[in-house]
Parts: structure tokens; sequence; C-alpha cells
């Protein structure tokens, strides 16, 4: 037992060091950049996981109603000194398969991310602490997700709703005390997470700190489509993206410029 819980603990640590390696890499390949001044941003997740409630804790008030939703529900504000659009999607049950989804839910979900033109910056997946993460949710959000085609794991954050329950535990505590289905989730998400505690609308740390990964999500996928890619091969889905980000940021003079 005692061996367990080290060797968790062992395994949060490697996370969070990973993750800040991550960070401090990103961000000094940003030195120099101002913020996006514009954020589109998915909200997904399964029944009751709180994407409403993320949603009023980004846009710092009660713009999403906590009532069930067939559809998307779009929503916008100025936090930051950005201009943020938020959409939710609607949910899936935590325990149907996309197969059992109706079709309706399924057009919705893939239509959400035409609703922030030219496409969101990022998806952010809900998931609420304390609710378990086993075999069936993850089979079932791989499936939602997957409709909207294998390149959405590359700009998807997991956000980890609930944070209150985490109590003393450290979300990377939690990640890796979950269990491998959890562990396998954040990782396919490129480690990117973060964890609100919805019931503290006063933490506005919580949403700086949510807004900067996404633009650092942002710049990594520029980073890698720039110098891995050609532009001839980029999908139109990620050239109107790129477009966008060449257009919101000042990048320093040496940076390769990307014609599209
Ligand atoms: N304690 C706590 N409660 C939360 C948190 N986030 C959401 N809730 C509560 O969880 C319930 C569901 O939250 P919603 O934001 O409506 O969840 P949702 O995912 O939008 O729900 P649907 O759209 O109906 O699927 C509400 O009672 C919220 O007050 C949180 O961080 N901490
Ligand atoms: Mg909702």
């Amino acid at each position: 037992m005692k061996e367990r819980r080290r060797a968790e603990e062992e395994r949060a640590r490697e996370r969070m060091k990973r993750m800040k390696k991550q960070k401090g890499s990103i961000r000094s390949q940003m030195s120099g950049t101002q913020h996006l001044s514009e954020l589109r941003i998915v909200l997904m997740g399964y029944r009751d996981a709180g994407k409403s409630s993320a949603g009023n804790s980004i846009l710092g008030r009660e713009e999403f109603d906590l009532k069930t939703s067939a559809q998307c529900v779009r929503r916008h504000g100025e936090v930051a000194d950005r201009h943020i659009t938020v959409i939710e999607a609607p949910a899936w049950w935590r325990s149907y398969t996309v197969e059992e989804s109706s079709e309706l839910l399924k057009q919705e979900i893939v239509l959400s991310v035409s609703l922030c033109p030219p496409g969101p910056h990022a998806v952010l997946l809900i998931i609420p602490v304390g609710a378990g993460f086993k075999e069936t949710e993850r089979e079932v959000v791989q499936g939602h997700l997957d409709l909207l085609g294998e390149r959405v794991w590359s700009h998807t954050i997991v956000l980890f709703t609930f944070g209150d329950y985490l109590l003393d535990t450290s979300i990377e505590q939690h990640i890796e005390s979950e269990g491998q289905d959890l562990q396998w989730l954040v990782d396919k998400c490129g480690n990117r997470y973060h964890v609100l505690n919805n019931q503290n609308r006063s933490d506005h740390t919580q949403i700086k700190q949510l807004l900067e990964k996404i633009e650092e999500t942002v710049i990594n996928l520029y980073e890698y489509f720039t110098h891995t890619v050609s532009d001839v091969f980029l999908p139109n889905y990620f050239r109107a993206f790129l477009d966008v980000v060449l257009n919101s940021l000042k990048f320093p003079s040496h940076r390769p410029q990307v014609k599209l």
C-alpha cells in the first residue's frame, strides 16, 4: 500500500515537472509576443460535469443557464483584455458509447466547433474531480471527441472541475491515483490539464492561468506546423487557425512567416 502510494507520488511529481518544462519551453518561444486578443473556446463533456459553470467562471458572470440544453449555447465576454467566445456543446451521457448517443447529439457536437469560425483555439474537455474515471468513461470520451477527427486532440485541454473536492491533494496526485484511463486521457491531450473550482468565482488566478494555457496550446501548434509541415499540406481548418494566430500575435522578426 505504502509502496503504491510512493510510486503515485513520484509519478505525480514527474507529471508536474513535465508540464512545467513544456510550459517553460513554450513561454521562451513566446518572449516578445503579445497575448491573443481573441480566444474561442468549446466546452465538452458528459452530463453535469460542470460545463456551464466553467463557462461562467471563464466569463466571470452568469452567462450560462445551469439548465441542460440539447443544443449548443454560445456566449461572449471581455476577460483580461481578451474577447472570449465560449461554446457549450450539449452533454453526452456518462456511460453511453458514441454509438448509443442520438444522431442529434452527435450533429450538435460536430456543429459546436463551427460556431466560432474559423475554429476554436481550444476544446476544453470537462472532467469532474471525484466522479471516477475508468475504462467506460475513457471509451465514451474518446468516441465522442473522435467525432471531431483525430486532430482535435492536439488542441484539447482536460479541464477538471470540482477542484474544491481535491482538498489537500494536488491535481497531479489525483491523476496518478485515479488510474491508467485518466492518465491515458491526459497524455492523449499532450499533458495539458487545468483545474477549476467553480464555487470560487473570486479566484481570478485560476482563469488567468487557464487562458495562458490555451495560448500556450496555440503557440505550440503554430511552432509544430510551421517547423515540421510544409504549409502546402496544411488542411483548410489549420490554415484558418494559423491565420488567426499570425494576425493576433506580433512575432519577433526572425520568426519564419507562413504564407497563407
Ligand atoms: N462544488 C462544486 N460544484 C460544481 C462545480 N462545478 C459545477 N458544480 C455544480 O454541478 C452542477 C452541474 O453543473 P453545470 O455547470 O450545470 O454542469 P453541466 O455540465 O453544464 O450540466 P449539463 O449541461 O446539464 O450537462 C451544478 O449544481 C453546479 O453548481 C465545482 O467546481 N464545484
Ligand atoms: Mg450545461
